[in-house]
């Protein structure tokens, strides 16, 4: 039988994201929404409470947690507001690669530095024109001795405006697809540059800019994984990171099916609350519903990874169900409120705004069904195999 029953332990970090959410996150979530501030208290909170850097092992510091109690996290941090939640959350993706490929001694020297003082590292694979396409970048790794020099731009990043560190995705062999990419670990230093910050529709307290790397020279020991082998740790990365969006949607969803559910009860429409109309309640039903299976296929995606087994597919399901629901449930949401739900001070629309980008990043909807086609079509849902390693 499947047992969904979480730990004592599971509870109370639930409990205590969900704390961190209420009294500390909402608060201030629709200022920073407003006038697309930076959160950095909010964020140094989070460091201190370890709901930054999840799952750094324990002997580099970090709380070491397993992927479920990670995506328990970014539930409510997803409820309590996706914009800080995701610049929380970036070190996360930032930090996978060097997990799965890094060395010994630049694990310790980033994961010491990263869990000793409040840092932020950054991701950076998107560029102007490879978004989807990741083989297609143009940024360059070059050797030269002991050393790479990268040249190159990279967008969308989130945090790169504030980042102490990049994972940084280059072509080391340009000739070879994606056979021919590398990643490396780049301090920030003065060769690299904030060009642009983002102005965006939702989101908003999370820092996006695009950052170049302008000769930036990175030792041959900032290599992760073996050269020419990043597009798969890429791969293996987003295998790692897309049920913590999914918990993300699932938890934007849940805010705006909570705010709906009791505008419905307090708005009298006909000589009754508006929950006693079946229209408004088939649209409950169906949130609901979506919110749970959401929650289920994200668990399901983050247990697997607990496992050890390969999670692609689920990961991939996870994402593009968790996602596509949270933009229903939160249009729904503003539907449910009527006019109300178009004016800002009622909340709702924040969430709606909010939802989109979980359709795009981490790769979009369309993209994830790519990879569940192909997973399906090559039969690997049958049974998940056994991850292997860069
Ligand atoms: N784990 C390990 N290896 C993987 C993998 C995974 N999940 N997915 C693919 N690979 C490997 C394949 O095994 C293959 O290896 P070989 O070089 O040995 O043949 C290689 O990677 C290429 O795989 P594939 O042929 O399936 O790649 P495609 O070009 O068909 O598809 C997509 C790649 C489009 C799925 C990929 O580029 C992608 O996910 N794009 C979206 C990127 C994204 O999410 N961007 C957001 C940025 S972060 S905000």
């Amino acid at each position: 039988m499947v047992d969904f029953t979480l730990t004592d332990d599971q509870k109370a970090i639930r409990e205590m994201a969900h704390d961190f959410a209420a009294n500390v996150m909402r608060p201030v979530a629709w200022e920073h929404d407003k006038d697309g501030s930076w959160p950095e208290e909010v964020l140094k909170q989070g460091w201190e409470l370890q709901l930054m850097n999840t799952h750094i092992p324990e002997e580099y510091g970090g709380p070491g947690m397993n992927y479920l109690e990670g995506v328990l996290i970014e539930e409510e941090l997803g409820w309590g507001c996706s914009g800080i939640g995701t610049s929380l959350a970036a070190n996360g993706l930032a930090c996978a690669p060097i997990n799965l490929g890094g060395s010994e001694e630049l694990k310790k020297r980033v994961f010491g530095d990263i869990t000793e003082s409040y840092k932020l590292v950054s991701f950076c694979l998107t560029e102007p024109g490879a978004g989807s396409d990741v083989a297609g970048m143009r940024t360059t790794a070059k050797r030269v001795g002991d050393d790479y020099v990268i040249n190159g731009s990279k967008c969308f990043i989130t945090n790169g405006g504030y980042a102490d560190y990049f994972t940084v995705y280059a072509k080391t062999d340009p000739e070879a697809g994606h056979r021919g990419i590398s990643a490396f670990v780049v301090p920030k230093d003065d060769t690299v540059t904030v060009d642009k910050k983002e102005d965006k529709m939702g989101q908003r307290a999370s820092n996006t800019a695009t950052i170049t790397f302008n000769d930036t020279v990175v030792p041959a020991a900032n290599l992760l994984g073996e050269e020419n082998k990043g597009f798969k740790l890429a791969m293996m990365t987003l295998d790692r990171t897309r049920p913590g969006v999914a918990a993300m949607a699932t938890g934007i969803a849940r805010a705006a099916f909570e705010m709906a559910t009791e505008y419905s009860k307090e708005r009298v429409q006909f000589g009754v609350p508006i929950a006693m109309h079946q229209a408004i309640q088939f649209m409950i039903a169906d949130m609901a519903t979506k919110i749970e299976a959401s929650r289920l296929l994200t668990w399901q995606s983050a247990a697997l990874l607990d496992a050890g087994l390969r999670n692609t597919l689920a990961s991939s399901h996870a994402k593009r169900f968790a996602a596509d629901s949270c933009m229903e449930v939160t249009t729904d949401a503003v539907q449910v409120h009527g006019g109300y739900g178009f004016i800002k001070e009622y909340k709702v629309e924040k969430l709606m705004r909010d939802a989109k980008i979980m359709q795009l990043y981490e790769g979009t909807a369309q993209i994830q069904r790519l990879v569940i086609a192909k997973e399906t079509l090559l039969g690997r849902n049958v049974e998940a195999a056994a991850i292997t390693t860069v």
